[in-house]
Parts: C-alpha cells; structure tokens; sequence
C-alpha cells in the first residue's frame, strides 16, 4: 500500500471522514441505461413547455410541494430520488445532462477557452442548443441578474429542469414489476412536479431549517424496480463525472471534484460541512422570514421587488430590498466558499433547484397581490451571452436560451407570467385567490407565525416576542447600499446588536447576530477579463435588514425601553455594529469598502387585524447613518 492511500485510510480513521467514492448511482441490473437515456435524445430546437399532464386534487394542476412535504409521499419520493439519481449519471457531454443543464450559466462562458484547446474534449463545445451569443458576449453566461428579468427567466429555466427530470421520472415508473406497483409508480410519476425549499418558513420541533434529506447524509436508501439500495444521495452533491478543470476555471472550484456546502479545506479533500450551513440557516432564519415578510407585503413595485440593482431614484427607504437580494443571502449561506456561493457555479449544487423554485413561489405570491406592476423598462446593468449593458430589457425582451417553439422563439416575461402556462400551481396560488395569498403569507411568515412546536432554533430568540393582532408597532430595518464589485470577489456583511465573539469564523452563529447580506459576483476572473465584465464597476446593489426582532429581544430584557425613536436611536448608536468577511470568513477592514453605506430608518406599522389582512405600513423615516459610503 503506498505512502499516500495510508494517509487517507488514517485520516479516515481519525476523522471518522466517509471517503469520496468516485460514485454509486442506482444498479439497473440488466437494463441499460444509456438505452433509457437514449431514447431522449433531444430535438433540436429543445422546445420548454413545462410540464402538461397529471391532475392534482379535484382535477387542478399538480402542485409544486415544499421538499419536506414532498417526502411524505414515499412512492413520489423515490422516483424524485431515482430522477436526480439519473439525469446526474447522464453523461455530461450530453445536452440533457445535469452537467450542461445546471453548467448553463457557466458552461457557455468557458466554451471559447475549450474551443480554443481542442482535444481536452472529444469534441468542440457549441453554445447551448445552438443559441449564439451576441459579438463581444461570449463570456458571459445568459442569466440575468441585478436585471428585471430576474423572476421571469428562472421561471423557464426551472420548467425546462422540471420537464427533463419529468421525463426521466417516467421512464423510471415503467422498470418497475408490471401490476399494481408500476400501476402505482406511473400515476405518481404523471403528477411529479419539482419541489421547492422553504428556508423562511418555521420548522417543525427540533428541526432545522435546512432539511435532513438535503444536508443529513451523503448516502440514502431508494426502493427502485430492482428492489432496496444504497446510492449517493443526489441532493447532497452533485458528483462531476468527471471534473474538467478548465470547465470550471475558477480556484478553488477548480480543485472540488464533487459540490461543496461551506468545503473544510481548498483541495480535492474538501469535505461538505452541511451542519455547519443548517446552523448558520437557523440563526438567520427570524431575519430571513421577516425580510421575506416585508417584501411581500410591502413591497407593490415590481421594479423594486424584482432586483438589487440601487437605483438613484429609490431613495425611499422603504425600496432597498428586493427577492434578488435575499435570494443572495440564501447562495451565501449554503455555499460559504462552496459552489453556491458563486452564481454562475451554483446551479452545479443540488439545492440550487430547491431554493430557486422557492424564489419562484415567492414571485407567483406577489404576482397575485400585485397584478397590476411587472417588467418596466429598464437599462440592463450587465452584459448576458444575449444582451449589452445598457441595452432596455422590456417585457418582450427574449429569455434566452428557452424556446418558447420549433420555429426558434424564445419566450419572453410577458408570456412566462403565469405559472399555468407552464403546467403547475403553488398550494398557495392555485386558486389565485388574494385573501388565500395573504392568509398564507401571514401564517407562515407574519409576526403571528409560530413554530409547529418550540424548537431549539427559535425558543431562544422569539419567546414572547410576538405583537398584538391590529395594534400599531414600529418596524426599525438597516439599509445597506454597496458597491458590487467592491473586493471583485463575494462578501458578507454582518449586522450585530451588542457584544460579540472576535473571531470572524463564529460571526454567522453569534447569538447577537441580527442578520448579514451576501454580495455575490458572477464568477471569478480565471475566466473573464474581471469578475465585471464590460458591466459598470461602480453598480449599486442594495439590501435590508430587519432590526425590530432583535430590539424587541432587548426590550423583553429590560434592556432597551421601547421601539421608540427617542430610546433606539442612542441605543443603536452604541450597541449596534457591523463587520465583513469574504464567504470564506476571511475578515476584511470595514475602511476597505468605502462605497458601503448603512442606513436606519423606520415606520409606524399596523399589524394585521386578521390573518386576511397586510401590515399597512406609513411612510419610513430616515435616522441615523451607521456608515456612511
Ligand atoms: C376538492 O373537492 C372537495 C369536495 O368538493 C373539497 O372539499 C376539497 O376542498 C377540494 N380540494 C381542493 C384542493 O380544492
Ligand atoms: C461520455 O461520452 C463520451 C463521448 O461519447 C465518451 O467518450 C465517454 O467515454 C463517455 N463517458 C462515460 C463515463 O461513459
Ligand atoms: C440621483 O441622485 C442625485 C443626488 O441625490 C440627484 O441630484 C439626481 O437628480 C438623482 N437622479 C435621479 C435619476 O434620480
Ligand atoms: C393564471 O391563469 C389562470 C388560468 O387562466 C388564472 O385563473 C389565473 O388567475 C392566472 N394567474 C395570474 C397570476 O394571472
Ligand atoms: C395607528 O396608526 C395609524 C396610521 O398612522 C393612525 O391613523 C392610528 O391613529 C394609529 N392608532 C393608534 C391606536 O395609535
Ligand atoms: C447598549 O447596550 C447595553 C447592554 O444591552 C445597555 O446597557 C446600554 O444602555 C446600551 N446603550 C445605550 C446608549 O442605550
Ligand atoms: C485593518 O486596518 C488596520 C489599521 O489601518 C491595519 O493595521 C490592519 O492590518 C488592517 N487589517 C486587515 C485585515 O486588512
Ligand atoms: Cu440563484
């Protein structure tokens, strides 16, 4: 045995470490696979339709389910498992294969440098589907962020994942024992639909916010046709098949042979540490459901709602957040260094399916109470493979590289506006109803919303916390406003209310955390000229961050006198601090990003009178600056 295999078996042994197998999919026996997968050899122009069959109760739309939920159903379960199990196996040269659907973002960036070294493929790789890029575009991928389209493009993204893992599904269905148990896996798999992540909602007792079936276990058990067996569990990682470093140019993704969640080290050891992301989740979990809370009930423009971009003109203070923006938070969260962390890396991780399909069902919510507001014309800020900075994205501005038809249309946001149009409904918007939107807004996520029972994750922070039915409060929130491509690479930036821990490594578990924003960049610059390609260096991003949970905590501990300005303000002035660190905790000066800017201010606020009804919030009320970029 050489020297090297004995140091991993005894770092194993020390570390108690499962070692990194190359990969153990579901064994199909005698059937082969690639005649399973053959057999979808796609059509080219690949057509997004969403799915089209299946009925869920009384004949409606199958619903989109919350994971958790979705587990509760064993038969639908396993063929979700088998599916992901399956489309990760896919060879990645092929176009219907995890690695170029998830690679999208990122995989059409690095084609020129591939194209350019022939022979680290067997064979050129074209752009996606053949869409080209515009001249000057091709390193940049094609989604749209800080941008208008941010909600309407994902929505066909996540209908083009659902239909392929759809179809495998039903593939899948027909291995099993012809009689009532394929009987039973076909009518599951005719009502597959993906299933979202809820990352605000409370969990139940004892539970993390991040589920077990995502972060629990590398392995998982799946009853599949050939009966009971152990595979790598397809929401863990996602397993490059193999990994192509010059796919993937970027330090130190270009060492991860499988997707990493907050990785120990930068090399081909790195280990996920998925205890350590359900931790930091459940102690930004009170910020992250009231900044939710906010933006879906206070927020009626959709310009605002739709994307960070920090336009001059929202100098409300009531407009600094958006969907995009604790969208980021949630990347920052899960990736901590790890591929999430990187937006055009991210969609690579399992999780990424389930958090943005969670984004999607915010955006279907809103929609509902806010008909009248959507795509505005407007100046996109960065350059996408088919657009310029610059250029005006509008509601027919194609979303590209989804065809919308054989005839090489694309579709747009005026005809991604509804999620019918591509075969699926929310539990909350399936009747379209604006009270039944509310009373579910409220519930879940509102200052009434409880936890199924006292869990660990919320006893401490929310105990008696929780203000009266239609009574008038006062909401407090910080304002961040930053320059994106402020370090060109990630950030974080920490937001504490009293004393905490020096070590920057313990700042997202610090119990005096009131909440933290990510700042993400595209990529890193392996592969473009700068992390802002051709874009405006000095674009605005901004973000909120709620403060009334943690006051009231000081409140409820005789500290703080009340929500009054006259008391907070000095208090905040004293106790109330931030910090930055880059996502691998790597602590950065608070002098070394001068664009960033913090922002208190805050609103009279009346509470709901009924689980019908929104918060009405008045005007907010600038105070003071914390910094002032
Ligand atoms: C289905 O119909 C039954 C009987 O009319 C009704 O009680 C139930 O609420 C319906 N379910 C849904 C999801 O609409
Ligand atoms: C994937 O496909 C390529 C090209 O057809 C082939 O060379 C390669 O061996 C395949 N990989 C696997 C793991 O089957
Ligand atoms: C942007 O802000 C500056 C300074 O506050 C102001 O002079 C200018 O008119 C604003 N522009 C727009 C488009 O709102
Ligand atoms: C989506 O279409 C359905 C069916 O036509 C309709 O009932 C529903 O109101 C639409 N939803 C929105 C948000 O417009
Ligand atoms: C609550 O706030 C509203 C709106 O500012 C105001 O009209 C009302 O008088 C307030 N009610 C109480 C009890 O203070
Ligand atoms: C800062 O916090 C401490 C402890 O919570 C409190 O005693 C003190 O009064 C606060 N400072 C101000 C100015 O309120
Ligand atoms: C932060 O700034 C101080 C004073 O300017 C300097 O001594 C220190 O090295 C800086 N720390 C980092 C991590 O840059
Ligand atoms: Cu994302």
């Amino acid at each position: 045995m050489s020297f090297l295999l004995l140091l991993l078996f005894s770092c194993i042994q020390l570390f108690g470490l499962v070692p990194a197998l190359p990969f153990s999919s579901y064994d199909y026996g005698g059937i082969d696979r690639s005649t399973i997968l053959k057999r979808q050899l796609p059509p080219s122009p690949y057509v997004v339709t969403g799915v089209h069959a299946g009925a869920g109760l009384n004949g409606s739309l199958p619903l989109r389910l919350e994971v958790r939920e979705l587990e509760q159903d064993p038969t639908t379960w396993t063929l979700y498992i088998l599916g992901l199990d399956m489309l990760q196996y896919t060879n990645q040269t092929e176009m219907l294969s995890w690695y170029q659907i998830t690679g999208l973002p990122l995989l059409l960036i690095s084609h020129s440098s591939i194209d350019s070294s022939p022979g680290i493929h067997g064979r050129p790789f074209t752009p996606f589907d053949n869409v080209q890029p515009v001249p000057g575009n091709i390193n940049n991928g094609y989604c749209t962020h800080v941008s208008i389209l941010f909600p309407p493009w994902h929505r066909p993204y996540l209908a083009f994942y659902e239909q392929i893992l759809y179809n495998l599904i039903q593939r899948i269905a027909q291995l099993y024992p012809t009689g009532p148990i394929r009987d039973m896996y076909t009518t599951a798999a005719a009502n597959f639909r993906i299933p979202y992540w809820d990352w605000a909602a409370i969990p139940a007792a004892g539970a993390s916010v991040f589920p077990t079936s995502v972060g629990g276990s590398p392995y998982v058990v799946v009853d599949g046709p050939l009966g009971s067996q152990e595979i790598a569990n397809p929401l863990w990682s996602y397993q490059f098949k193999p990994l192509v470093p010059s796919d993937l140019p970027d330090f130190p993704l270009n060492q991860y042979t499988q997707t990493l969640r907050y990785p120990t080290t930068k090399n081909s050891f790195a280990q996920s540490q998925n205890n350590l992301v359900a931790q930091q989740l459940d102690n930004s979990a009170p910020s992250l459901r009231r900044r939710l809370y906010n933006v879906l009930t206070t927020y009626h423009s959709y310009r605002y709602f739709s994307n960070e971009a920090w336009f001059n003109a929202s100098n409300n203070p009531n407009g600094y957040d958006s969907i995009e923006s604790i969208h980021d938070q949630i990347h920052g969260l899960t990736g901590s260094g790890g591929h999430m962390s990187y937006i055009d890396y991210s969609a690579f991780d399992p999780v990424f399916w389930l958090h943005h399909a969670m984004l999607d069902r915010c955006f279907a919510m809103w929609q509902i109470l806010n008909p009248g507001s959507y795509v505005v014309p407007t100046a996109a800020t960065y350059n996408t493979f088919n657009n310029y900075a610059g250029e005006t994205q509008n509601v027919n501005t194609a979303l590209t590289p989804f065809y919308k038809d054989s005839f090489g249309n694309y579709w747009t946001s005026a005809e991604a506006y509804n999620t019918t149009t591509f075969g699926y409904a929310y539990a909350e918007t399936a009747s379209s109803s604006v009270t039944g939107v509310v009373a579910a807004i409220n519930t879940l996520y509102g200052p009434q919303a409880q936890p199924t029972a006292s869990s660990k994750a919320f006893e401490t922070r929310e105990s008696d916390l929780i203000p009266d039915a239609g009574t008038n409060t006062t909401e407090w929130i910080a304002n961040i406003r930053v320059k994106r491509f402020a370090l060109n690479v990630p950030f974080f930036i920490y937001i504490f209310l009293g004393i905490f821990n020096e070590d920057p490594a313990s700042w997202s578990f610090d119990p005096n955390l009131v909440g933290s924003q990510f700042i993400t960049v595209k990529g890193l610059s392996a592969i473009m000229d700068s992390p802002c390609n051709k874009c405006d260096p000095d674009q605005m991003v901004s973000g909120t961050i709620p403060l009334t949970h943690a006051l009231l905590q000081h409140i409820s501990v005789g500290n703080l006198k009340s929500l009054a300005p006259k008391d907070v303000n000095p208090y905040l002035a004293q106790n109330l601090s931030y910090r930055i660190t880059l996502s691998d905790d790597t602590p950065i000066n608070n002098s070394d990003v001068a664009s960033l800017k913090i922002s208190i201010a805050c609103a009279n606020v009346q509470t709901p009178a009924s689980s019908t009804e929104l918060p009405t919030w008045d005007d907010m009320e600038g105070q003071m600056d914390v910094s002032t970029g």
